[in-house]
């Protein structure tokens, strides 16, 4: 007898911006209160050698949608918007029947963001409102791209704020007590944006998607500060990677390589997306999944 297929996998894509891949605690940075990341990455698993194509927001944003290098696309200058005859995994995806969503920034253009079928820049635009408009039966792409830990930093972004005094300083900063209180923002700034990825993840379960939800978390350049964003120094493009795929055990084998992302398991048998990572390996018990 025939046997049914089981549905696409949804996917959820969190970007966080100006974010430094050793800055999660699961990253080993305890002083930085992410539960949430935490928790996801407990469940799936942490790539800690993911390198973006571009130090800066736009450019290597245009890499992850196309999965080309920026200068292939003419996107190398920061808020080039992406040229309207470049195809991205948005239309890989919407070929295969996906309803496609998109909240606050992007940052590939105005015309860019009408390529959504749904697009929200409101910070104060619900997630739920997403999940209301889709076809129940419709696998979906969901991308948030935080504007968290961005500068400008103002005090208050997170209660309780984290101890100045506990804050990791990298070897780059001369540690001073200014530094220290920028850094301290920083950190309050990157558990604001995990309390909101908390948000989406607790609606994923509470409407029984997390089970069919491969999620993933990443950055768009390295923390904002000298020797880092804006540079070809590792903390400026070594950015977190994240990834839960619903079925898989976490540990599972690593394996990446950027700005292609083929998608190969027996739930997406075939399956090919151009862009978001250059490949996943994931290998589980003998199981391969590529
Ligand atoms: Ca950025």
């Amino acid at each position: 007898m025939a046997q049914t297929a089981p549905p696409p996998l949804n996917i959820v894509f969190l970007c966080s911006d100006d974010h430094t891949a050793a800055d999660l605690g699961c990253s080993g940075n305890v002083n930085i209160h992410t539960p949430n990341l935490d928790r996801l990455a407990a469940r799936g698993a942490r790539f800690p050698n993911c390198f973006v194509a571009s130090p800066q927001c736009s450019p290597n944003r245009s890499a992850i949608f196309t999965g080309c290098t920026p200068h292939t696309t003419g996107t190398s200058r920061l808020h080039t918007p992406m040229p309207p005859w470049e195809k991205t995994f948005l239309d890989a995806l919407k070929e295969r029947g996906y309803h496609t969503g998109a909240y606050r920034k992007v940052h590939q253009g105005d015309e860019f963001n009408r390529r959504f079928d749904f697009y929200r820049a409101d910070k104060k635009a619900a997630f739920a409102e997403f999940f209301d408009q889709r076809l129940a039966d419709q696998p979906f792409f969901l991308h948030v791209g935080f504007t968290d830990p961005h500068r400008p930093y103002v005090p208050k972004a997170f209660d309780p704020p984290h101890d100045r005094s506990k804050v990791r300083v990298p070897k780059f900063l001369p540690d001073t007590p200014e530094i220290r209180e920028d850094l301290g923002m920083y950190a309050d700034f990157i558990a604001r944006m995990d309390a909101e990825c908390g948000q989406l993840l607790s609606l994923l379960e509470s409407r029984g998607l997390a089970k069919n939800t491969v999620v993933f978390f990443s950055g768009d350049n390295g923390m904002p500060f000298p020797g880092a964003k804006g540079t070809c120094y590792d903390p400026g493009l070594n950015v977190p990677l994240l990834v839960y795929w619903p079925g898989l055990a976490r540990g599972f084998t690593r394996h990446l390589a950027r700005p292609r992302w083929r998608a190969r398991s027996s739930q997406n048998a075939g399956a090919e997306f151009p862009g978001l990572v250059r490949r996943i390996e994931l290998s589980e018990a003998g199981r391969r999944f590529q």
